[in-house]
């Protein structure tokens, strides 16, 4: 089994990470750690959890160490990583959390808070009493930047790793929203300090189960209640825009580039399209598991359709970018039987996901006239997945189901003044 190559307690921590979930440890800590394996040094990575304590309730008793599975057709391939520290829990310890931020030694805050942990409204804007609560990330970031102004330091990268369209601008404009009305005085060091680069992230990572902690527990031969378990893929476009020193994220096979915004677009509108359509689609269907969805011959031409003839031709590719080369390699990551992603999973938050993920391609066609019949199937099965009685856990779901229990529910939902965002671009 691989190891750190280095000595974890030598390290200094680099990188603040808000959202300390599966994703980030089976994706961004990994190329870090790589990195590191690689030679670079202090870039440990101080996790936080923003929400709910439980990561750090499994990570703190092993000091942050975790394993990794990544599971494909050629078996599993079980790794440990030792870039994450003992995670912090930001209501208990929250000077704690501004204080790293704070630190000399910190370069980079990275997030992966979800869609739903930016508090926009559907219009865009900040929900601003929503963003002083506790959970919010702008407070601690704001206090953070604050505490390095006074102490004469340089401001920070903040790099959204999240499935948003444009993540970088978007964390950038909602930043400055929060700093206009409550911290004025820092609004132009920050636009002259901080960067926000855009990324694309790419690993399917669905929640660890008990049976994957058992399995780990027989390959490895000892408890591991952080476990993470995923795909081989992995996937990161970064734009190159840091304010300051960042790990070699390269050499672990990481993509620095100009401009992201076709890989993003070509990620968010055919994977992530597809996903929830597939998780729509197939709970109507009584599908559990992604899998056994694309494998339901119904269901299959109705995704291959959404990709290929409705969501690639909205997107002004890069040189080199082959985008039904894309739909082929994400029909077999989907097909990938070793991995039981829930499609309950993706069906969480849809009210979150649905803007960047459909409505973008539905407007694209919109436009010049043209029916897109996979996508309309696939907001016909959101609405039946909202109408069945079935546990919504969406940020609206209240205003959902009410949205969706009378006769004139697309209005409600996509009307002007809606429920959901028609466009969440920055
Ligand atoms: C999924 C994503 O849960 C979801 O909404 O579509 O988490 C997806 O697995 C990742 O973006 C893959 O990179």
């Amino acid at each position: 089994m691989q190891r750190p190559a280095y000595d974890r307690h030598a390290q200094a921590t680099g990188i603040v990470h808000l959202g300390i979930g599966a994703f980030h440890r089976a994706h961004q800590a990994v190329y870090t750690d790589d990195a590191m394996n690689a030679g670079d040094r202090d870039w440990g990575i101080i996790g936080v959890s923003l929400r709910a304590p439980d990561v750090a309730a499994q990570l703190g008793p092993q000091d942050g160490l975790y394993t990794v599975s990544a599971r494909g057709a050629a078996g599993t391939r079980l790794r440990l990583i030792g870039a994450v520290r003992k995670p912090l829990v930001a209501a208990e310890h929250p000077q704690a959390v501004i204080d790293a931020i704070a630190a000399p030694a910190t370069h980079i805050v990275s997030l992966t808070v979800t869609e739903k942990g930016y508090l926009r409204r559907p219009d865009g804007s900040l929900d601003l009493a929503a963003a002083v609560g506790a959970a919010s990330l702008y407070r601690f970031v704001a206090a953070g930047l604050a505490a390095r102004k006074a102490a004469g330091l340089g401001g920070l990268t903040l790099l959204s790793c999240d499935n948003l369209a444009g993540n970088g601008a978007v964390l950038r404009r909602l930043m400055r929203e929060y700093l206009a009305a409550y911290h004025p005085g820092l609004a132009s060091w920050f636009d002259g300090e901080c960067t926000c680069p855009a990324t694309m992230v790419d690993r399917i990572v669905p929640a660890t189960t008990d049976a994957d902690r058992a399995a780990v527990e027989t390959a490895l031969g000892a408890r591991d209640e952080g476990a993470v378990v995923t795909e081989s893929f992995s996937q990161w476009v970064i734009e190159d825009d840091f304010a300051g020193a960042r790990p070699r994220w390269e050499k672990a096979g990481a993509e620095l580039v100009a401009d992201v915004a076709p890989y993003e677009t070509a990620k968010l509108r055919l994977l992530n399209g597809a996903h929830s359509a597939l998780a729509y689609i197939g709970l109507g269907r009584g599908h559990i598991f992604v899998h056994q969805a694309i494998a339901d011959p119904d269901i299959r031409p109705v995704i291959e359709r959404l990709m290929r003839e409705e969501a690639a031709p909205t997107i002004a590719a890069a040189p080199g970018q082959d985008l039904s080369a894309y739909a082929d390699a994400l029909l077999d990551r989907f097909a990938n039987p070793a991995l039981d992603h829930r499609l309950a999973q993706i069906a969480m938050d849809g009210s979150q996901k649905i803007p960047q993920r459909w409505l973008e391609t539905l407007a694209w066609h919109q436009q010049r006239g043209v029916h897109c019949p996979s996508l309309a199937a696939a907001v016909a099965a959101w609405v039946a997945f909202l109408r069945s009685g079935e546990p919504v856990d969406d940020p609206l779901a209240d205003r959902l189901r009410a949205a969706v229990a009378g006769p004139d529910a697309m209005a409600r939902l996509f009307g002007e003044g809606g429920l959901i965002a028609s466009d969440w671009r920055p």
